[in-house]
């Protein structure tokens, strides 16, 4: 790990993230993602961290933020959209990493369409926060706080 790494929180959104605010509010609130970045980075600053917050639509690219999380951040909280139920590739990536990971879904899936209630993510997490809004981004920043300290 990298000087100065270990106050990093990487937080890494997957597709559609990037359109949070303009539809579906009644599932997904009405707060944009950079409402949400915002929010993390006012308690994030109160509980010394740094936050590194991205979206991505690309499945290799959050890959590849995965991967370079060695070395650069301390936890990864990830929302990884609708790849939860589909990405080995994101699982085995997870896996590859030994930091505190916590997955993170703004609606609550178990509540949702069956191809919801599996995760490929989860394996991979140290805990899920779901069905919060985006409360549930906050509430992982405090996990991973708990768990680093
Ligand atoms: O509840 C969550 O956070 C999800 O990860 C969101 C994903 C969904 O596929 C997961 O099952 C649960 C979808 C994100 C799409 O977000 C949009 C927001 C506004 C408009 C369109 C899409």
């Amino acid at each position: 790990m990298t000087k100065g790494s270990e106050k990093n929180i990487l937080v890494l959104n997957g597709p559609n993230l990037n359109m949070l605010g303009t539809r579906e509010p009644e599932i997904y609130g009405s707060e944009t993602l950079s409402d949400i970045e915002k929010n993390m980075i006012t308690l994030a600053e109160e509980l010394g961290y740094a936050i590194d917050f991205r979206q991505s639509n690309s499945e290799s690219e959050l890959v590849g933020w995965i991967q370079d999380a060695r070395g650069s951040s301390s936890a990864i909280l990830l929302n990884a959209g609708a790849f939860t139920h589909t990405s080995v590739a994101i699982l085995d990536a997870l896996q590859a990493v030994d930091m505190p990971i916590i997955e993170v879904h703004l609606s609550n899936i178990f509540r949702r369409e069956k191809f919801r209630h599996h995760s490929y993510v989860s394996p991979a997490a140290n805990g899920v926060i779901c069905g919060f809004g985006s409360n549930s981004y906050i509430l992982a920043l405090e996990a991973a706080h708990k768990i680093l300290s």
